[in-house]
């Protein structure tokens, strides 16, 4: 097996994460390559999914792992061009975090329930209905493949809070 690698997580504001992703039409080794590394470089951070544009790449590829409980297996999951095909009309309220927004959380009241088909790994189509926290996250990180943040959501005032929050962490990184 090939060493997989931590990649640096791009921090907002950048152009990068602002950008519509473009589908993946065929899944290479080099793609799944890329998808170990988002998913060591996702709990080593630690999170619970991490989408392609916060490494640098502007494809459609996320991964996740919303299993919480301690000591329970772990479901790591890699979807290639992942698509909604239904969401409920009934929603949920979850206070959301971004590894490329660090230690800034809010409340996102988004669908509670939505049925997703994807790509696996080997290319084969997937489909499956996400509930509670794996909800909220799918739409979080297909969102990313968008060029959506969670704090697009936020009214006008508490986002520009948070950028420039982040535009001075941006600064002391660079500078330390
Ligand atoms: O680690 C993460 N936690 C989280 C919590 C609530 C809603 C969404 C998320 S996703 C986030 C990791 C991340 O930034 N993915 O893009
Ligand atoms: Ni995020």
């Amino acid at each position: 097996m090939m060493a997989m690698s931590i990649r640096p997580i791009i921090i907002h504001p950048d152009p990068r994460l602002k950008k519509v992703c473009a589908p993946v039409p065929v899944i290479t080794d080099e793609l799944r390559r890329l998808a170990d590394d988002m998913l060591e470089t996702m709990y080593d951070a630690p999170g619970i999914g991490l989408a392609a544009p916060q490494v640098g790449v502007l494809k459609r590829l996320v991964v996740m792992d919303c299993v919480k409980e301690e000591g329970a297996a772990p479901r790591p999951m890699v979807l290639f061009n992942p698509e909604i095909l239904w969401a409920s009309e009934e929603t949920n309220t979850y206070e959301e975090g971004c590894l490329s927004i660090p230690d800034q959380y809010a409340d996102v009241e988004r669908p509670a329930e939505v049925k997703v088909r994807w790509l696996d790994r080997d290319g084969k189509v997937q489909e499956e209905h996400f509930t509670g926290l794996w909800a909220t996250c799918v739409q979080h990180e297909i969102d990313h493949l968008n060029g959506k943040l969670f704090i697009d959501y936020l009214k006008p005032l508490k986002r520009q809070m948070i950028t420039r929050k982040m535009i001075k962490l941006k600064r002391e990184k660079a500078r330390a």
